[in-house]
């Protein structure tokens, strides 16, 4: 309360108090209707200065919330680097997406004004139907949050995928058919060629970007538009401290997956990879013809399409790559000090009951 009002409601009380004769009570009445004047007048003004105070002290608010918004966005300094502690750009000038390394609401600045559609495979064939709620979910809280995302489940049972999972604003769900499949190799083997043909059928013409997917993960933060790019790989999170030599490429000559051993940039998990979408229908036509290749002469590369994928990006070099925080692995721990967010990762998962073969 001011002074000024402390002093109207003062003297209310004292002439509230009064007694009044009947021959002064006209002058009376007459001094109270002044004095209510005066009080009203009192209490508009107050309220009048009330207001514009308030008033200022929002619009600093507001201004301060603007300036802490500009100050949040941490100058680039060119002589302290963000992280030293790993690559975070490849020999071909590709970065490497660490966190630390972007600034988020710079990310979704660049990226949410531009109404992308990313269409994301995933699939759930037999027994992994079982992680799709998880997977969903999580993808909901995480994944590609602000965009239209358009996920694509290829299952063998529609009717075990979850139709209650809520959905964000613009993110839809289709279900693709596929046969059933005896041998969890054939599922990966086929994975390319089903995706292929999803891009060349219907994907092409409703999304800008395309991200494939395994179902057996969960993801815990953000993976957000820092991890679009035309050509998208994610570095496995057993391999990256081991020499090339020890990479778990394809070593027989005969398959068409083969790697020397002096040669090889990093390894890639084929849990996560995407791009454009031609690029991406490039990369899965050339591991199709590659597998086909394989089979017609009786050879199962080492790690199925992974080993094709490694062999493609090996000779066509990915534009972003993504650290092992976007494809880690439960059953990996959380003690790698490098790895300071784990945003994308495999659920530990008893393979007896999943897979149909071992
Ligand atoms: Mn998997």
């Amino acid at each position: 309360m001011t002074s000024l009002q402390m002093v109207m409601v003062g003297r209310f009380l004292v002439f509230g108090n009064c007694c009044c004769t009947t021959a002064s009570e006209r002058m009376r009445g007459r001094e109270h209707f002044q004095l209510s004047l005066v009080l009203a007048g009192g209490m508009a003004i107050c309220w009048l200065v009330f207001s514009y105070c308030a008033s200022v002290s929002l619009t600093q608010v507001n201004r301060q919330v603007v300036l802490n918004h500009r100050l949040q966005r941490k100058q680039a300094k060119l002589m302290e680097p963000v992280r030293t502690d790993v690559l975070t750009v490849t020999p071909w000038l590709a970065p490497i997406v660490w966190e630390g390394t972007f600034d988020p609401q710079v990310i979704d600045e660049a990226f949410m004004s531009q109404n992308l559609t990313i269409a994301t495979t995933v699939f759930a064939v037999g027994r992994y139907t079982r992680f799709l709620r998880d997977f969903l979910e999580s993808a909901e809280k995480h994944f590609m949050v602000g965009l239209e995302v358009h996920y694509y489940v290829f299952t063998d049972l529609p009717d075990d995928v979850p139709n209650n999972v809520t959905l964000g604003v613009g993110r839809l769900l289709s279900i693709v058919r596929v046969p059933k499949f005896d041998r969890w190799q054939e599922i990966s083997l086929r994975r390319m060629e089903l995706i292929q043909t999803a891009i060349k059928d219907h994907i092409h013409r409703g999304a800008n970007y395309i991200f494939c997917l395994d179902v057996d993960m969960r993801f815990h933060g953000r993976v957000g538009p820092e991890a679009l790019g035309r050509l998208v790989a994610a570095i496995h999170p057993w391999f990256y401290m081991y020499p090339r030599s020890q990479f778990p490429y394809e070593r027989r000559t005969v398959s068409t997956a083969y790697i020397p051993l002096d040669q090889g940039d990093f390894y890639y998990q084929a849990n996560i990879f995407g791009g454009a979408l031609e690029d991406v229908h490039r990369l899965t036509k050339t591991c199709r013809e590659h597998l086909e290749v394989d089979k017609s002469v009786g050879v199962e590369a080492v790690w199925q399409e992974e080993s094709h994928l490694n062999w493609y990006l090996l000779r066509n070099k990915p534009t972003k790559l993504l650290s092992p925080e976007y494809v880690w692995d439960d059953a990996k721990g959380r003690d790698d000090k490098e790895i300071k967010l784990v945003r994308f990762s495999s659920v530990i998962k008893n393979k007896a009951e999943v897979r149909e073969n071992l």
